[in-house]
């Protein structure tokens, strides 16, 4: 604790009232003194009161560093740092959806003359054979070959039974005559009539009785049945013949009937 603060004159006021009081208890004055060379000795004074508590003592020398403290608090959370740098470049995606179908493109550019040439040499082809064709059919006419809608019948005149009559027409491109109108009917039995001799059809139950059906599969949409047929005679009827009223008879496969194909 510093004592600077004590005001100093009260300090030397208190040594100038101790002087006084020395005085005061008869010390011997400068009068005296001047007689201490004579012989005559005096008697020794009484001794003097305690001088009084001295002034504070200066403050003492800085200490020695304190041990080191604790570790202090975590702090707060710090500001979002910036972005880091871009990364590798990715595996290719999946190809995207087809696209809008784009406008019509413009006119094309006219053939050039050559191409032209080609196509009047095609069409003059083309019309000599279409002339042909047409002579063809009439000279099919006389050989026995009628044409309804877009079907063509055709017969030689011979006979066969029915297995061969099929196999026949097949060989040749066609089928075994499968009337399906009355004017599909009409030319077979005209043929029928001319060679007088009944034609077998391309129709049979031999896969289940009493069910017709066509050699092409699936059952007759047209039928021309004289009274009473199919009787299935004597139980052995599986095919059919068209006979000289042009009506329907089934009959034993194994006769010999005329083969009449269509194509
Ligand atoms: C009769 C009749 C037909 C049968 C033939 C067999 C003449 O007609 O019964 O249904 O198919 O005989 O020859
Ligand atoms: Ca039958
Ligand atoms: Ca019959």
């Amino acid at each position: 604790m510093h004592c600077a603060m004590r005001p100093y004159f009260t300090v030397h006021m208190l040594v100038v009232n101790a002087l006084l009081m020395q005085l005061s208890h008869g010390t011997p004055d400068l009068t005296t003194r001047t007689n201490v060379c004579s012989t005559i000795q005096g008697t020794p004074g009484v001794p003097g009161n305690n001088g009084l508590h001295g002034r504070d003592g200066r403050d003492g020398r800085e200490g020695p560093k304190g041990e080191k403290g604790d570790t202090g608090s975590l702090g707060q959370r710090g500001v979002q740092g910036p972005p880091g740098k871009m990364g590798p470049e990715g595996p290719q995606g999946k190809p995207g959806l087809l696209g809008t179908k784009g406008q019509k493109g413009e006119v094309g550019r006219a053939a050039a003359p050559c191409d032209m040439s080609r196509v009047e040499a095609l069409e003059a082809g083309l019309s000599t054979l279409q002339n042909n064709f047409n002579k063809l059919e009439k000279v099919l006419q006389l050989l026995q070959v009628k044409k309804v809608g877009q079907t063509h019948y055709a017969t030689d005149g011979r006979v066969m039974n029915f297995e061969s009559a099929c196999k026949k027409c097949q060989t040749i491109g066609g089928l075994l005559a499968m009337p399906k109108t009355e004017e599909e009917n009409k030319v077979i039995h005209d043929f029928v009539s001319f060679y007088q001799n009944p034609a077998f059809l391309g129709i049979s139950d031999e896969k289940k009785e009493g069910s017709f059906e066509y050699i092409t599969k699936g059952s007759v949409t047209y039928t021309k049945w004289s009274r009473g047929e199919p009787n299935d005679h004597k139980g052995k009827e599986d095919c059919v013949e068209i006979v000289s009223s042009g009506f329907w008879n089934d009959k034993n496969c194994g006769e010999q009937r005329l083969v009449v194909c269509q194509f």
